[in-house]
């Protein structure tokens, strides 16, 4: 039997990656010791999938600016037991590749990464694999009132207590659930300033491997302009999923790429501005649930509050169909047809063997992508995994107006202030 995902090229864990992506590789055997140089990267473990994404994009758009004259490869940290993967029954949800979820091919054309399995294939035996870790942490005095913003960075004594430890010679440490994986040094970095300044860091080193931790303290060099945008827009879907999310808009949402008016070249590169007037002829909405319910409560509707203002565009937007993407469990989201059962109410639930496959991170993927092709979308204030899917709609040209929405709390009342615009930039 052939599954769903084999069925649509899926990159599985132990499929040969050169199905699955471009070495971007010249031979590097580690002997010479500065030819080539690795970065790896992990961020805070509580962290969710897409703000890791986020701080992906800060580190590719950091080695894509200084390729041309330094020889780095960005490796790409493993996803291992994010914090809101918490489906039983998927396998373990450890060291898996971004080929399950990325086309790594469309992302080596913008900043020349490569996985981790690729990396540690080419650590000879008897070398720890990194040998130089830096933990980034802010300034103590960052927030100290008067104190002018600076760019700067600094080796100093470690301001909270670190996952890392020596046995032996050498430091263990979380390393994305790899045993064996050691390190050489360890160190805090202070760090204060942009993804660029971090040059300064890995100049200061001779290192072959160095990786950073904590990475998310480094920012944005520039939020939004069209270097930001190049990069996002190389981050296209691994295809398996586009492929299920296109089977389920075709089969439950009389939706089509050609239907909707939605023309993206196969290549990122070949990209140009687009203008989408139609979209799926569906509602989606992301209603996040969860660890939002007491993060963000104020501005987090419950079930029946948000199914008024959902029912209130339907009515305006004349559909018949929602789609939900969403975090909530079952019972929740029972409920919400119940407030909604004038409408055709769809979620995107795949069969057990399907959902082994593809895990937590490619079901939110495939409600991601579904959502994106939305004739209107609305989403939940603050969450990044809505913000993606803006950012996807703007790619796509949808008009703003059908992609900036949230939904509202009931404390706050509706209307209530909507996302900040982030238009796309060629
Ligand atoms: O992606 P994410 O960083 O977005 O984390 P936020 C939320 C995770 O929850 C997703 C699951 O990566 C998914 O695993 N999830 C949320 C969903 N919504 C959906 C959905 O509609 N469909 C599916 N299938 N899964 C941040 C976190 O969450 O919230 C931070 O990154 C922190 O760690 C903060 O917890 C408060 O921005 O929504």
């Amino acid at each position: 039997t052939v599954t769903a995902a084999e069925n649509t090229g899926f990159c599985a864990i132990d499929k040969p990656k050169e199905d699955c992506g471009d070495s971007v590789e010249e031979k590097d055997t580690f002997s010479s010791p500065l030819s080539v140089r690795y970065l790896l990267y992990d961020v805070n473990p509580p962290e969710g999938f897409n703000l890791r994404r986020d701080v992906y994009m800060r580190l590719a758009i950091f080695m894509h600016r200084i390729k041309k004259k330094e020889n780095w490869r960005l490796v790409l940290p493993p996803w291992s037991q994010l914090y809101h993967w918490q489906s039983s029954n998927v396998g373990e949800q450890i060291k898996l590749p971004w080929r399950m979820f990325f086309d790594v091919k469309s992302l080596q054309k913008f900043a020349p990464v490569i996985e981790m399995e690729e990396f540690l294939g080419k650590i000879p035996k008897h070398r720890p694999a990194i040998d130089e870790v830096y933990i980034l942490q802010h300034y103590k005095d960052m927030w100290d009132e008067g104190k002018e913003w600076q760019d700067r960075w600094s080796i100093e004594a470690c301001i909270e207590s670190t996952p890392y430890s020596k046995s032996g010679k050498a430091f263990k440490g979380p390393f994305w659930t790899y045993k064996n994986l050691t390190a050489q040094k360890v160190e805090c970095a202070s760090f204060q300033g942009h993804a660029t300044l971090l040059k300064g860091l890995l100049n200061q080193s001779k290192a072959k491997v160095v990786m950073i931790d904590h990475a998310e303290v480094a920012l944005h060099d520039t939020y939004g302009d069209h270097v930001y945008w190049e990069c996002r827009r190389s981050m296209r879907f691994a295809h398996h999923l586009v492929e299920i999310a296109k089977g389920f808009r075709k089969t439950h949402l009389d939706s089509s790429d050609d239907y909707d008016g939605i023309n993206r070249p196969e290549d990122w590169l070949e990209e140009k501005e687009q203008t989408t007037r139609g979209g799926g002829p569906y509602l989606a909405v992301h209603l996040r649930r969860k660890d939002f319910l007491w993060g963000r409560a104020k501005q987090v509707p419950d079930l029946q509050f948000a199914a008024e203002q959902i029912e209130e565009k339907m009515k305006e937007l004349q559909l018949r169909k929602i789609f939900i993407a969403t975090d909530a469990p079952k019972a929740e989201f029972a409920e919400l047809k119940t407030h909604l059962s004038k409408f055709k109410v769809l979620r995107f639930e795949p069969s057990p063997t399907l959902k082994f496959e593809i895990k937590d991170g490619g079901v939110a993927i495939v409600d991601q992508i579904i959502c994106s092709h939305a004739k209107y979308f609305i989403g939940t204030h603050e969450s990044t995994f809505s913000f993606r899917i803006q950012e996807e709609r703007e790619i796509m040209g949808f008009q703003r107006n059908t992609t900036f929405n949230r939904l509202c709390g009931r404390e706050e009342g509706f209307p209530c202030t909507q996302p900040t615009q982030w238009p796309i930039v060629y």
